[in-house]
């Protein structure tokens, strides 16, 4: 670790009243025990079952909470929070999960390790489930499908030599944040991961993966709808048209 190094953690939530607790206690421990003394950000949609107010009566000192007006997706989520955190001049990293227990806090180290080791300043890190040592545990078979098959298709549209473009749980450097328009960022859903996974491609991040366990919830209700699928097949569509239109101009 070097002295510059100081890390936040952002977490978008949406009705997670039966899991939020549980991950800020896991976080709570690993940090107790780590040399990063990260901080967290909550970002949360005034979600009616008061996540919100939950996170804030825990009063922890290095737990910040960003209340939004309304359920706006995870996109619109993650941006908020992103421009929070890029406005403070203390990070130089960025951690990106999610709330219902999916992403384990003990897999954490694996995903700290390249990046201190990393030799570029635009550093990615993502947790991989479609890797070997990466896994999933009680997710259902059209879920892994989908997600599996999304992941191939966009990794050959949009020319992305990565494994798992999906998922939330990553590590970016803000240097590599900084390359980003997120006022041309519009993605809703999780087509969010695939939008910044092609922003740091083309910012030319040095990107690592990791195998990841990822769980599914097992309390509260996921956010995953028909749209949200749909709203990945035509951004990785669109841009991937884009991408290919763009090869053949060059021959
Ligand atoms: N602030 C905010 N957070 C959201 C919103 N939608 C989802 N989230 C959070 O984003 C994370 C991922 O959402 P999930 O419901 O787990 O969606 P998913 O992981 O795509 O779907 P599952 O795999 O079925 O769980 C969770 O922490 C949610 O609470 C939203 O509109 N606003
Ligand atoms: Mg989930």
């Amino acid at each position: 670790m070097t002295t510059s190094t100081k890390i936040v953690i952002l977490i978008p939530t949406y009705n997670e009243a039966e899991t939020i607790c549980e991950l800020i206690n896991k976080l709570v421990e690993f940090r107790r025990l780590s040399q990063y003394k990260f901080d967290l950000v909550v970002i949360d949609d005034n979600s009616p079952d008061k996540t919100a107010d939950i996170v804030e009566a825990m009063r922890l000192p290095w737990v910040q909470l960003l209340r939004r007006p309304q359920k706006d997706g995870l996109g619109a989520a993650y941006r908020a929070g992103f421009l929070k955190v890029l406005g403070d001049p203390q990070y130089s990293h960025v951690i990106t999960m999610d709330a219902d227990g999916s992403h384990r806090a003990e897999d954490l180290p694996a995903l700290l390790g390249p990046m201190e080791s990393s030799n570029s300043n635009k550093t990615l890190v993502i947790g991989t489930r479609w890797m070997p040592g990466g896994s999933v545990v009680n997710w259902p078979k059209y879920r892994q499908l989908l997600s599996k098959s999304g992941t191939r298709y966009a990794k050959f549209a949009l020319g992305i030599n990565l494994n798992d473009l999906t998922g939330g749980f990553r590590i970016y450097s803000v240097d590599l944040l900084n390359c980003f328009d997120f006022n041309q960022m519009h993605a809703t859903g999780y087509c969010f991961q695939i939008e910044m996974a092609m922003a740091a491609n083309t910012a030319g991040a040095n990107a690592t993966e990791v195998p990841i366990t990822f769980i599914e919830r097992s309390k509260g209700s996921s956010k995953m709808n028909g749209w949200i699928a749909l709203e990945a097949l035509i951004f990785t569509s669109r841009n991937g048209i884009k991408r290919l239109t763009r090869v053949h101009n060059r021959r």
